[in-house]
C-alpha cells in the first residue's frame, strides 16, 4: 500500500477544485445580496421607510399573491405568516443570488445581469406601492449599485485566487493576472467577503430596525381618530375659489404642502410617548400628554403658513385647516411671569423658534398647538403628532413641528434656531402677491386671458390687488372671498391680450392701506420683497 504524501500547498491547490470555487462564487452572490439589502435599508433611513425594497417587495408579494396562497400561509403559520413570508423570500433570494454568483464566475456578466434584473423588479415594487414617490426609488438604486460593485470585486478576487492555485502564482492569465501567491489571493477574497458580509448584517439589521419603528408611527398615525372640534371653522365659501385653470387652490392638500425643516430624518413620534412641557418664567409648570390634548375642547382654524425663505413669486406657502388648542389657554394655565416676552418652542429634533409672548396670548390671534391638518392627523413631515401654527408669523419664528417644549423666556436671554444664523428675531409675514397663470415664459392666445394668482398678508388681510401690463397703469383685479384675514386670497384679472411680448406685474394693498413695495429685497434677514413679474407671449 502506497501513501501519497502531499505538501500543504499542494493540498490547497487540490482543494481549490471547481466545486470549491463554485461554493465561494455562491458566497459572493449571497454576500452581494446582503450588501444590496443593507445599503438600501441604510439609504431608506434618509429617504423614508417607504423606500425599503425589503418592505416594498414583501408587500408587493402580498398584494400579488392569489388568495389561496394567502390563506395557506395564514393556515400554516397563523400570525407568524409575515415572518414566514420573509423567511421564504430570504431563502429564495439566497438561492437565486448564489446561482448568480456562480454564473458571474463562469459566464460573466450573467450574474450581474441577474442582479440588474432583480434591482429593476425591486424598483417596480417600490414605486408601485400606494403613495410612493420617486425619492423612494433611491435606496433600491443605491443598493443595486453597491451589489454590482461588490459582486464584481469579489468574483475578480476569486478568479485570481483560482488562477494562482491552478497554475501556480508565477504564471499569469490574460484576464486576471495573479499578482501574488495563492494564500494572499485567498486572504484578499475572504477578507473582502467577510467584511462585506459582517458589515451588511450589522448595518442592515440596525437600519431595518430603525426603519421599522418609523413604519410603526405611520401605522399609529393612520389608526388615530381625531375628535371633532368643539369650535368648528366655517365652511370654505364658494366664492373663495375662482374658476381659473392653473390657479393655486385655496386650501392646499397635505401632500402638496411645502415642507421646510432641518430634519435629515423625519422624527417618528409615538403619540403615547409624546408630551408638551411648558416651563421657564412661569408660576406653574404644565405637562400635557397627547391624551390630555385630545380631551380638550379643540378649535379649527384656517391659516396660511409661509416660509421666510420664499422668493418673490415662490411656492413656500400653503393654507390648511388646522385643528388644535389655543396656545393662549395653555399659557394661561402656566401663568407667565412679569418680564417674560417670548416663548422658545423646542422640537424633539432640537429646532427652536422664538415667538413673541404677546402674540401667543392675544385674544384675536388663533395661535394653535395643532394636531390636525385638513381633517387628518398632522402628516409626519408636518410635525406629527403636534406642532405650532401662528397666523401672521413666518414659520421659522413660530411653526415648530414635533414640538415638545414651550419655554417662557425673554428675547434678551434666548434665541430661536435661525436668529444666530442671519435671520431676524421677529418674523411677521410680509404683504405679498404672486402670479400663477399665465406661467412665466408661456404663450397664450390673443383675446381675453385670465391673469390670476394669490395674495396674502396673514392676520392683516388683503384689500386690493392690481395688475400692470408693460409698465402701464395699474388695473384692479377681482378678489375672491376668504374665510378670514389669516388666509391668502385668490385674484383674477381679465386681460385683453394683443399679440406680441408682454410683461405682467402684480401688487397688493393690505387691509391696513399699505401698498406692496416695489423695492426688491432678498429673503434674508426678514423676508423677500418686490413685485412678481411674468413675461408672456401672445399669439
Ligand atoms: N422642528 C422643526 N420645525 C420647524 C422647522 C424645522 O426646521 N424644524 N422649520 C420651520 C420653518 S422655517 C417653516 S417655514 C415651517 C414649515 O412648515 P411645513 O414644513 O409644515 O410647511 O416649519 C417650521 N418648523
Ligand atoms: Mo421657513
Amino acid at each position: 500500500m502506497s501513501v501519497r504524501l502531499e505538501s500543504p500547498a499542494a493540498a490547497t491547490r487540490e482543494g481549490m477544485a471547481t466545486r470549491t470555487s463554485s461554493g465561494w462564487a455562491a458566497v459572493s452572490g449571497v454576500v452581494s445580496a446582503a450588501a444590496f439589502l443593507a445599503s438600501a435599508e441604510l439609504a431608506a433611513v434618509v429617504t423614508g421607510p417607504g423606500g425599503s425594497p425589503l418592505y416594498a417587495v414583501g408587500s408587493a408579494v402580498i398584494d400579488l399573491a392569489p388568495p389561496v396562497a394567502k390563506d395557506t400561509m395564514v393556515a400554516l403559520f397563523g400570525t407568524g405568516d409575515k415572518i414566514a413570508l420573509f423567511t421564504l423570500m430570504g431563502v429564495l433570494l439566497a438561492v437565486i443570488t448564489a446561482g448568480a454568483g456562480i454564473a458571474e464566475l463562469r459566464r460573466p456578466p450573467a450574474g450581474k445581469v441577474v442582479f440588474g434584473l432583480g434591482g429593476v423588479l425591486a424598483m417596480i415594487a417600490v414605486l408601485t406601492r400606494a403613495d410612493s414617490s420617486s425619492i423612494n426609488g433611491v435606496p433600491t438604486a443605491v443598493g443595486t449599485l453597491v451589489a454590482l460593485l461588490l459582486l464584481t470585486t469579489l468574483v475578480r478576487r476569486l478568479s485570481r485566487w483560482r488562477a494562482t492555485t491552478r497554475t501556480g502564482w508565477s504564471e499569469t492569465s490574460a484576464h486576471t493576472p495573479p499578482l501574488r501567491g495563492p494564500d494572499l489571493e485567498r486572504r484578499s477574497f475572504v477578507l473582502v467577503a467577510g467584511i462585506a458580509g459582517v458589515a451588511s448584517v450589522v448595518v442592515g439589521t440596525g437600519a431595518r430596525a430603525w426603519n421599522a419603528t418609523r413604519a410603526n408611527v405611520t401605522q399609529l398615525r393612520a389608526a388615530l381618530r381625531l375628535p371633532a372640534a368643539a369650535t368648528a371653522e366655517e365652511a370654505v365659501p364658494a366664492g373663495a375659489s375662482l374658476d381659473v385653470d392653473g390657479l393655486t387652490s385655496y386650501i392646499t392638500p397635505n401632500d402638496e404642502f411645502y415642507r421646510i425643516d432641518t430634519a435629515l430624518r423625519v422624527p417618528g413620534i409615538d403619540p403615547a410617548d409624546w408630551s408638551l412641557r411648558i416651563h421657564g418664567l412661569v408660576d406653574e409648570e404644565v405637562v400635557l400628554t397627547f391624551e390630555d390634548v385630545l380631551a380638550l375642547p379643540l378649535v379649527e382654524h384656517t391659516a396660511t403658513l409661509s416660509c421666510v425663505s420664499n422668493e418673490v413669486g415662490g411656492t413656500l406657502i400653503g393654507t390648511a385647516l388646522w385643528l388644535g388648542y389655543p396656545l393662549r389657554e395653555l399659557l394661561a394655565r402656566a401663568r407667565p411671569q412679569a418680564g417674560a416676552d417670548m416663548v422658545l418652542s423646542r422640537s424633539i429634533d432640537g429646532f427652536t423658534a422664538g415667538t413673541p409672548l404677546e402674540v401667543l396670548q392675544d385674544d384675536d390671534t388663533e395661535a394653535l398647538l395643532a394636531i390636525g391638518m385638513n381633517g387628518e392627523p398632522l402628516p409626519q413631515e408636518h410635525g406629527f403628532p403636534a406642532r405650532l401654527v401662528v397666523p401672521g408669523l413666518f414659520g421659522y419664528v413660530s411653526a415648530t413641528k414635533w414640538v415638545t417644549e414651550l419655554e417662557v423666556s425673554r428675547f434678551a436671554d434666548a434665541e430661536g434656531y435661525w436668529t444666530p444664523r442671519g435671520w431676524d428675531a421677529l418674523g411677521p409675514v410680509k404683504l405679498e402677491s404672486r402670479i400663477d397663470v399665465p406661467a412665466a415664459g408661456t404663450t397664450v392666445d390673443a383675446g381675453t386671458v385670465a391673469v390670476a394668482g394669490v395674495a396674502w398678508h396673514p392676520h392683516t388681510g388683503v384689500s386690493r390687488v392690481e395688475v400692470q401690463v408693460d409698465g402701464g397703469a395699474w388695473d384692479e383685479a377681482e378678489l375672491a372671498e376668504s374665510i378670514s384675514p389669516d388666509t391668502w386670497v385668490q385674484w383674477v384679472y381679465r386681460w385683453s391680450a394683443s399679440s406680441g411680448g408682454h410683461t405682467l406685474r402684480v401688487r397688493a394693498t393690505s387691509a391696513d392701506g399699505t401698498v406692496q413695495s416695489e423695492t426688491e429685497l432678498p429673503p434674508a434677514p426678514n423676508g423677500a420683497e418686490g413685485w412678481d413679474e411674468h413675461a408672456v407671449s401672445v399669439r
